[in-house]
């Protein structure tokens, strides 16, 4: 046995409780090298009592590890347990808090999980899990009404987009679209900032408890929200708690007062008087001087932004927060943040913007859901760029995949792109064909999938702010089969859970070649993806009889399947 390759620890996303008498275990070992692992376990208080065994269950793993799990049941609560590993030579190893072991551990040696505690139970947000996401930058989106437009706006779908420009988009424009949302399958809204800031990305808060006057009314907000829960959509709002803008009250009456200022504990002050030029104080991105950071471990400013986040879930019914430049907010803070929240509305959803891994946000105790940045980096190398084989590509995946609890895995927003990167279509070389392989992939993937506005249509831009054009309205512009593309994509994940819960297993991740199950107990569909231009992808099928869900062909198995290049199938196992 590789001992090298064993790896387990009492901890996410190794060990968590799942319910209040259920365990999930993990165990890691080097690949191909093991024939078995059984856990034994008990009641970590009954000495006496016998242990209990079980087999647990290989995962498909990585390209140098194996994975085996378990979910164990005790009713008292409390674990005691340790691994038996038999290698392919036959050899017993066992695995406790002391290491790997040749003999059977005594069983003060043994792992422990104490507790399944109540409240560490991580409830998965099941309306967000089965649904889908759209980004929309409010001032490009929809012009709903043009009389609280900012001055000098530009004329909507002007081709160039400034770093300063407004169009006048707003929220009554919003509302107008749902119904367009709606047969898109869109199931919740993300839009980025809305509270009153002087900026057209509204990045630079003013006032927490305002909604821009460019983007409207709380009235009309209030009108939003109602109106997209009456259509089953939920409705996500940006909550820019890193940082203020250098014209919220706390900041001016530092500017104001300096060292007398009685707010100076929230933010982080180098010297007195403040100076924008020398910026002598922590500001977002070292440079940003109208974007200065706040001390979130300062008792007043957090018990400040936890009754901002009470105010809008309690008086607008909004269904949860993406919180900007999350990785750089104390942990402290989210974990008060995130029980705050779910004390108002324990539905409500709490997402991080984390561009890189970020799994100590991702215990189950701050975030529900991250923007899948790295998820992201991966399609586009392998659909997009075409950098990756498919081989390197699913070994990202995985990568990312046994690094996280996996309820929190089957949350995670896997956008293609945001306002803050260039967009597929563009990286792609406006090659739709690509897209549409990416988003084939993308809603049939663990996770959410997520739409940044435009995409659906074919919208086009390089990196911000080109990336923030105005979205395209007129019906001769729009690509309309990208748009009965992405529909399609909607309905086959809502008709098919087993898309949503499913396990993911590769069946074959070769040159430009992909496919892969998922499988929720007795639902099963296939996927095929040829990403290579020239070959054809063959493919020899299980026996069974399938349906081609695109056209609801019938097709038997036992035979050699042949997918064109840049073409893709979705097979459901009807026997
Ligand atoms: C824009 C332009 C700048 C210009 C500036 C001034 O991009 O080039 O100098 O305007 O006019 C918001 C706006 C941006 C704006 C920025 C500053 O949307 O348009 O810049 O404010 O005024 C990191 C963070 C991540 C962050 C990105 C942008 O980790 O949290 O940088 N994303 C959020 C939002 C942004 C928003 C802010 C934060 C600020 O989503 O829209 O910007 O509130 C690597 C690094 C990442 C890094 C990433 C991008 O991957 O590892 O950490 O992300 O690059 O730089
Ligand atoms: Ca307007």
């Amino acid at each position: 046995m590789i001992k090298a390759g064993i790896y387990h620890t009492p901890d996410v996303p190794y060990a968590y409780a799942i319910d209040e008498n259920t365990l999930y275990l993990k165990i890691q070992a080097a690949k191909e090298d093991i024939k078995n692992v059984t856990v034994y376990y008990k009641d970590r208080h009954q000495y006496e009592k016998p242990f209990q065994q079980v087999l647990m269950n290989r995962i498909q793993g990585s390209e140098i590890f194996d994975y085996y799990e378990v979910e164990l049941v005790n009713v008292d609560k409390k674990f005691r347990y340790f691994f038996e590993l038999i290698d392919k030579e036959g050899n017993f190893f066992y695995y406790n808090e002391r290491g790997i072991m040749n003999e059977r551990p005594d069983v003060p040696q043994t792992f422990q999980f104490p507790y399944l505690c109540p409240g560490d139970f991580y409830q998965q947000v099941e309306w967000a899990k089965d649904g889908v996401m759209y980004q929309i930058f409010p001032d490009r989106f929809c012009n709903g009404n043009h009389n609280n437009d900012p001055e000098g706006v530009k004329p909507w779908g002007e081709r160039v987009v400034g770093n300063h420009d407004f169009f006048g988009g707003d929220l009554k424009g919003i509302t107008k679209q749902l119904d367009y949302l709606k047969e898109l399958g869109v199931t919740i809204i993300y839009t980025t900032p809305i509270f009153q800031s002087c900026s057209n990305h509204k990045y630079n808060t003013k006032d927490y408890y305002e909604i821009d006057p460019q983007f409207g009314t709380k009235e009309e907000l209030r009108e939003l929200i109602e109106e997209a829960h009456k259509r089953g959509i939920r409705f996500v709002l940006d909550g820019v708690f890193n940082h203020s803008g250098d014209d919220f009250f706390a900041f001016k009456d530092i500017m104001n007062k300096g060292e007398k200022s009685v707010y100076r504990d929230w933010y982080y002050i180098e010297s007195y008087p403040i100076n924008q030029r020398e910026l002598n104080y922590v500001t977002f991105y070292d440079r940003y001087g109208n974007m200065p950071k706040l001390n979130m471990s300062n008792t007043d400013t957090v018990q400040y932004f936890l009754d901002v986040a009470s105010y809008w879930l309690r008086e607008f019914h909004i269904d949860g927060f993406r919180l900007d430049v999350c990785d750089e907010i104390d942990h402290g803070f989210l974990k008060k943040f995130y029980e705050r929240v779910k004390k108002v509305n324990p539905e409500a959803i709490v997402i991080g913007e984390i561009m890189h891994m970020g799994n100590s946000f991702c215990r189950g105790d701050e975030l529900d859901s991250t923007m899948n940045y790295p998820f992201r980096e991966s399609v586009l190398e392998f659909f997009a760029l075409r950098k990756m084989s498919a081989e390197n590509f699913i070994e990202t995946l995985a990568i990312r995949q046994h690094s996280l609890r996996k309820d929190l895995h089957k949350q995670m927003l896997n956008l293609l792109d945001s306002h803050d990167t260039a967009r597929f279509v563009t990286d792609a070389s406006g090659q739709k064909r690509r897209l549409e392989l990416a988003t084939v992939f993308q809603y049939t993937y663990l996770g959410i999938p997520y739409i940044y506005y435009g995409d659906e249509v074919g919208l086009e831009g390089g990196n911000d702010p080109d990336c923030r054009r105005c979205m395209i309205w007129d019906k001769e512009e729009q690509d309309t089969n990208l748009f009965e593309h992405f529909k399609w994509l909607a309905s086959i994940r809502r008709e098919h859970k087993e898309f949503v819960d499913g396990e993911f297993n590769t069946l074959l991740a070769k040159q430009q070649f992909l496919v892969y199950e998922r499988v929720l107990k007795q639902e099963k569909s296939i996927v095929f993806l040829n990403n290579s231009e020239e070959e054809k992808l063959i493919y020899q099928l299980e026996e069974g009889t399938y349906c081609n869900i695109r056209n609801g062909e019938v097709i038997e198995g036992g035979r050699e399947l042949v997918v064109e290049p840049m073409d893709f199938m979705v097979l459901y196992a009807l026997k």
